[in-house]
């Protein structure tokens, strides 16, 4: 017989706009920066949530925290959702919350509903799956899958020079790193709900954008090194400006990324820091952190070769220095039938429209996929935006993916 859950949507958007609140930042605006004071509140928040749901909290050594709904069949392996509560600068309210607080309702939901599991239903809040502190998007999702190993974790570094280690346990994370990675089979299946974080299903009015792709995400990180020098006095016949040779590059990954093709490829250049960054002073040294992903991973590693190229052909005509550090380069990931088969079965049943599609944001489901089968259900996101304070989704989506995520769940884990 079909579960049918009811979820308290009001209760949910109270919950969200709580968290909102929990930021570095004045609201709008969400800055939530891995073990940031901000970040250690907003955990204590949910872990509270889920402790009142009566669910079972473990925490692991980097802080992925796992809040358990035991089943009926302790022998089974559990069913996992769930997403991230860390935020960019700057950004908005519902990016990975939606997957986070959505998924405790969504077990809620079913507990209301009386429903009994037979697989455990795990939710999982992943740390520090944005970049922005250690420079690598889903840090606890890939020491969780072994992508990312403790010695690489350990050699970590925020900008200020505090290591990972460090600021884990100062955020009261114990542990060795190696009890991190998990084995296959730690879950049965895995499915994220997330905001669309793109356009496409609140213009063709569809609620529901079912996974069946990740797109593969890569970074390039290019140190630029020439001469500097007083911007008066050096004439500009010679002189090796690190700026100047960091901004061909720029435009060569964006041309790069615009020529593959397809509109699957994007190239980003999201930092840009300048030394020694005085306006009368001709830059020496430049960092340019770079983003580069596509559906298809060897589309993807075309411009990245191609970058690479160009680093070394304006390093020979500006007589400057360019070095290349590879800092990730992902596989695309692909969605397990099975479970998009639950989800169009949910989506059926609940009435709700839907369409398969990819991400073309990456999620730690990209990671858990090296140890289980996993599958994203997207929500629409107002004009696509998100990353920004004016980043929003409605009660009325909100509520179809919660309502769609409980069903799923009820099937995978019933
Ligand atoms: O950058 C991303 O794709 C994700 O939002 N961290
Ligand atoms: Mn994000
Ligand atoms: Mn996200």
């Amino acid at each position: 017989m079909a579960i049918k859950p009811e979820v308290n949507i009001g209760l949910l958007a109270d919950q969200l706009a709580a968290l909102a609140l929990i930021s570095e930042a004045e609201p709008p605006q969400v800055t939530r920066v891995v073990f940031s004071d901000a970040d250690m509140r907003a955990r204590a928040y949910v872990n509270g949530l889920c402790a009142e749901a009566k669910l079972q909290l473990k925490v692991d050594a980097v802080g992925n925290t796992f809040a358990r709904w035991e089943g009926g069949n302790a022998e089974l392996a559990p069913i996992g959702t769930g997403s991230h509560i860390d935020a960019i600068p700057n950004a908005g309210s519902y990016d990975g919350t939606v997957g986070v607080l959505g998924g405790l309702e969504a077990i809620r939901a079913l507990q209301r509903a009386g429903f009994k599991p037979k697989r455990s239903i795990e939710l999982v809040i992943f740390t520090a799956e944005e970049p922005t502190r250690f420079g690598i998007g889903c840090l606890g999702s890939r020491m969780m899958g072994s992508v990312l190993s403790p010695a690489a974790a350990r050699a970590l570094r925020d900008k200020e020079g505090n290591g990972l280690d460090n600021l884990r346990r100062h955020a009261g994370f114990s542990g060795e790193l190696e009890t991190v990675a998990v084995r296959t089979g730690r879950f049965h299946q895995f499915l994220e709900l997330h905001i669309e974080q793109g356009p496409l299903l609140e213009e063709r009015g569809i609620d529901l954008g079912l996974v069946t792709a990740i797109a593969a995400p890569a970074s390039l990180r290019i140190v630029v090194e020439g001469e500097g020098g007083h911007a008066g006095g050096k004439l500009m016949p010679g002189r090796k400006d690190a700026l100047a040779a960091a901004a061909e590059l720029i435009l060569a990954l964006e041309s790069l990324a615009r020529s593959t093709g397809a509109v699957d490829t994007v190239g980003t250049v999201g930092i840009c820091e300048v030394f020694p960054g005085a306006v009368n002073s001709i830059p020496s040294k430049v960092r340019l952190e770079t983003d580069i992903r596509d559906t298809d991973g060897a589309r993807r590693d075309g411009v990245l070769e191609g970058l690479k190229l160009a680093c070394a052909e304006v390093a020979v005509r500006r007589g400057v220095t360019v070095t290349t550090e590879l800092v990730n380069a992902d596989p695309p990931t692909l969605c397990d039938v099975e479970i998009l088969a639950a989800l169009e079965a949910s989506a059926k049943e609940a009435d709700r429209t839907w369409q398969k599609m990819v991400a073309r944001a990456y999620h730690d489901s990209s990671f858990v996929a090296c140890i289980a089968p996993v599958a994203m259900l997207f929500i629409p996101c107002r004009g696509g935006v998100s990353h920004r304070p004016d980043e929003y989704a409605s009660r009325e989506w909100i509520g179809a993916g919660v309502d769609v995520l409980a069903r799923t769940l009820a099937r995978l884990a019933g």
